[in-house]
């Protein structure tokens, strides 16, 4: 279906705007889900958060949401590696409990993942995916489902956030933390609020800029977001866009900013000074800049050029959702303004299925 029967980016903008309502359904569900996915996980071994694309994002997000929550070790893996570079990813005696992320649940490198951790290497899996009657439930020992987050688009929105959202839930339930699963549930009306009020913002920025490329920087438990919105701009409009840890962006990459650059800064609140003096330096030195915090002092209002200003009353980590929404709508209106359709992205497809040639273990891109 090319959807040619919407306008362009009708679904992703539905999607992106559906966010407070999709995450109050899936709270319900975890609630559903928790208990039983408690007995069957190793809650003391170290987590190992695997997914490709926007999901590899998620896993980004996830891991430090877990150590933070839990104060356990965790990590994140794009699939590939799980499946190239397994003694890399699996090493040391420690016990894993891995997480496959996928909205599908039909991405190949992520199902060849959880096969190779289930039959090769005895590890029981769990999955997360917006998608039931699909092949990694059948790989996986347990799977957690948030069907309401699942997309038309095939750009992830929704279920980036909500599958985060799902992962950071049973984080602090596994964890006891009763006073974070009710700052997550006060999320919702929060974000209706900061997306009505964001979204003009960002629609008004990107009718009145024109940019060459794009940067998104972050810090700490920030970096897995910066990663998702830095894929969102190159998504939805074909625009150039990296990604750094904040202060990385001082050793080289910063010689590309000019006026035609649009930095965006998701500022932390514990790393927000060191990150505050990176954005005076980097508006120095001429770039355009966006940034996502929490809370601004005068510096930082000084130095941004649009500032989406959260005022979010939750812990530092449970701010990663919300910190999202902004990337989904510069990407949205960029595309459009660019003539794309962000709803069916060119190149790409909703999941990433390769015919897989085992005779020589290499797998090539199936047309899909
Ligand atoms: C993962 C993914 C998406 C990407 C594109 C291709 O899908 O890489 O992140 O945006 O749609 O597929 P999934 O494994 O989460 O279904």
């Amino acid at each position: 279906m090319n959807g040619s029967e919407y306008p362009p980016g009708y679904h992703t903008r539905n999607e992106i705007l559906s966010q407070p309502a999709c995450w109050e359904q899936c709270f319900r569900l975890m609630k559903e889900q928790l208990a039983g996915i408690r007995k069957q996980v190793q809650s003391q071994a170290d987590w190992l958060f695997v997914g490709c694309g926007s999901s590899y994002y998620i896993a980004q997000s996830a891991a430090a949401s877990w150590t933070a929550l839990t104060r356990l070790r965790a990590k994140a893996a794009p699939a590939s590696e799980v499946l190239l570079f397994p003694d890399l990813i699996l090493s040391g005696s420690e016990t894993y409990q891995p997480v496959l992320v996928s909205r599908s649940g039909h991405t190949s490198e992520v199902l060849r993942a959880a096969e190779y951790l289930e039959l090769r290497r005895n590890i029981r899996t769990l999955a997360i995916s917006c998608a039931n009657h699909q092949p990694l439930e059948a790989i996986s020992s347990s799977t957690l489902y948030l069907l309401p987050a699942d997309e038309k688009s095939t750009v992830m929105t929704r279920s980036f956030t909500s599958m985060l959202l799902g992962l950071q839930s049973l984080a602090a339930f596994m964890a006891g933390d009763e006073d974070f699963l009710s700052a997550l549930a006060r999320l919702p009306g929060m974000a209706d609020r900061a997306l009505e009020s964001m979204k003009p913002l960002i629609e008004e920025f990107v009718k009145a800029h024109e940019f060459a490329d794009y940067v998104f920087l972050a810090q700490g438990p920030f970096l897995g977001v910066a990663s998702e919105s830095h894929l969102k701009i190159k998504e939805m409009s074909c625009s150039y866009a990296q990604v750094f840890h904040t202060l990385e962006f001082r050793h080289g990459p910063k010689a590309i900013v000019g006026p035609e650059t649009l930095v965006t800064f998701l500022l932390s609140e514990t790393g927000y000074g060191a990150e505050r003096d990176v954005l005076s330096e980097i508006k120095g030195l001429g770039a355009t800049t966006l940034v996502i915090t929490n809370q601004a002092d005068a510096v930082v209002r000084q130095n941004a050029d649009l500032l989406i200003e959260l005022n979010l009353d939750v812990p530092e980590v449970a701010r990663l959702a919300p910190y999202t929404l902004a990337g989904q709508i510069l990407g949205l209106c960029t595309g459009l303004k660019k003539g794309h359709n962000p709803d069916w992205p060119r190149n790409l497809s909703r999941a990433v299925v390769l015919s897989d040639d085992r005779e020589n273990g290499s797998f090539q891109h199936a047309s899909v």
